[in-house]
């Protein structure tokens, strides 16, 4: 992808941002837009800052946000960027933005946030999309419900400019998932691991959408698996690895999981794969994801039937809420700008939730999907030794085969995850496609 078909596309992207404010605005009875990329935060007693995490909602204009700094539009003129580049000795101040999206700005280099409220005079009704600080003190209305909810809510149909960014992202993304693989067969730890992955991605770790999962073993059952063992254990069965990459601000969100060796756990991961690919093909307009959330729990019963971890039907395994011992997530997200990306439950624009089917409390999304939506596809199936607990407390595990569960529970569980685009015709996964680009 070159800069100039990037460009291309970013002019079309902030032409419908654009366009979304004017309507937005109007509809709320507002002249202008402020939009605040957010500041550094302290932390307690020191003056260390935490990493930077800019507003995803002025994210969504500016493809490298830093700190304080606003993009500020009135209807019928061009967006402004107020670009703060401090005086400073102790760090580096950000350069000047070059690149393919800065032309499309007027430029205000400010030395100080405070020059804002003098840059845009005085009079009009401003909505601020920002925390507040002492930059926007007083300029107008922060974060109002009603217009915020609006520019969240169409932020789930992504323009070919963001789609394009999310294919970017995945392959950084797959370019990392395979040195992650190359460094477990070398024999690495979790830490190493690790390493391996950053150093493959280009990123810092504060820069990756999220915290690496990098699990052996049992820690594939903890489903956000935090730490990063410096030991690789004595006997390695299995690793679980979920981790993602940014590209202009926008995140892919991969999980992958392998087995050390033929078996029966290689086996579930070839039938996990092979029903999380046909889920993946059901992401298309006018779907409801939790069609999709409920097909995975359908599908996810027939592989624990057919490997004799459970007796009886796939029928009952699900109806009596087996599947949830072993699948206890939701089918998978919103994907965009953040990770979980905003309003998965918005019933519209105007606001209100869109119920979870009963009894799946974990699902994130409920939405009919549309053109340009990206969500993840992520089904799993772990040995969670609380969740089997409960369910031989409560009758559910007489269907269950416990030296199966035994056998396979050393090796912690299984997630496979995709990131998938609905539109027009099949649905366009970018996992698959950057694995094979990256092959
Ligand atoms: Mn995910």
């Amino acid at each position: 992808m070159t800069q100039a078909v990037l460009g291309t596309l970013y002019g079309d992207h902030l032409r419908e941002l654009c366009a979304r404010a004017d309507r937005v605005l109007a509809d709320h009875g507002f002249d202008g837009l402020i939009v605040g990329s957010g500041g550094l935060r302290y932390q307690y007693l020191d003056d260390n800052s935490y990493p930077f995490k800019p507003n995803p909602r002025y994210a969504a204009w500016i493809p490298d946000a830093t700190p304080d700094c606003f993009v500020t539009y009135r209807p019928g003129s061009r967006p402004w960027l107020v670009f703060h580049q401090p005086d400073d000795y102790w760090y580096l101040p950000p350069s000047v933005p070059t690149g393919y999206w800065v032309a499309a700005f007027d430029l205000q280099v400010v030395r100080s946030p405070g020059e804002l409220g003098r840059l845009l005079g005085a009079g009009g009704r401003w909505a601020v999309l920002a925390e507040p600080s002492a930059a926007t003190a007083g300029l107008g209305d922060h974060d109002p419900a009603g217009l915020a909810m609006e520019f969240d809510y169409a932020r789930a149909a992504k323009t070919p400019y963001e789609i394009e960014c999310m294919a970017q992202a995945s392959v950084l993304g797959a370019r990392a998932h395979r040195a992650a693989e190359a460094a477990f067969r070398a024999g690495a730890s979790e830490y190493e691991i690790h390493l391996a992955y950053c150093q493959a991605a280009g990123a810092r770790e504060e820069e990756l959408p999220y915290n690496n999962i990098i699990a052996f073993n049992t820690h594939a059952a903890v489903l956000h698996y935090q730490h990063l063992d410096r030991q690789r254990p004595n006997a390695t069965r299995s690793f679980l690895i979920d981790a993602g990459a940014r590209y202009a601000g926008y995140c892919s969100d991969i999980t992958r999981t392998h087995a050390a060796g033929p078996g029966e756990f290689h086996a579930l991961i070839a039938a996990l794969d092979t029903v999380q690919q046909s889920l993946a093909d059901r992401v298309r307009p006018g779907t409801d994801y939790r069609e999709i959330h409920l097909a995975a729990h359908r599908e996810i019963a027939g592989i624990l039937v057919r490997h004799g971890i459970v007796a009886g039907t796939p029928e009952a395994a699900f109806e009596t809420g087996l599947t949830s011992v072993f699948f206890p997530h939701g089918i998978g997200h919103l994907l965009g700008l953040q990770v979980h990306d905003v309003c998965g439950l918005a019933a519209g624009p105007q606001g209100g939730t869109r119920p979870r089917p009963a009894g799946h409390p974990y699902l994130r999304l409920t939405r009919d999907l549309e053109a340009g939506f990206v969500v993840t596809i992520e089904p799993g199936i772990y040995f969670i030794d609380s969740l089997l607990a409960a369910a031989a407390a409560d009758g559910r595990g007489r269907a269950i085969d416990w030296k199966r569960v035994e056998a396979l529970k050393p090796c912690g569980g299984i997630r496979i995850e995709d990131n998938v685009v609905a539109g027009a015709g099949a649905p366009r996964n970018l996992t698959r496609e950057a694995f094979s680009a990256t092959a």
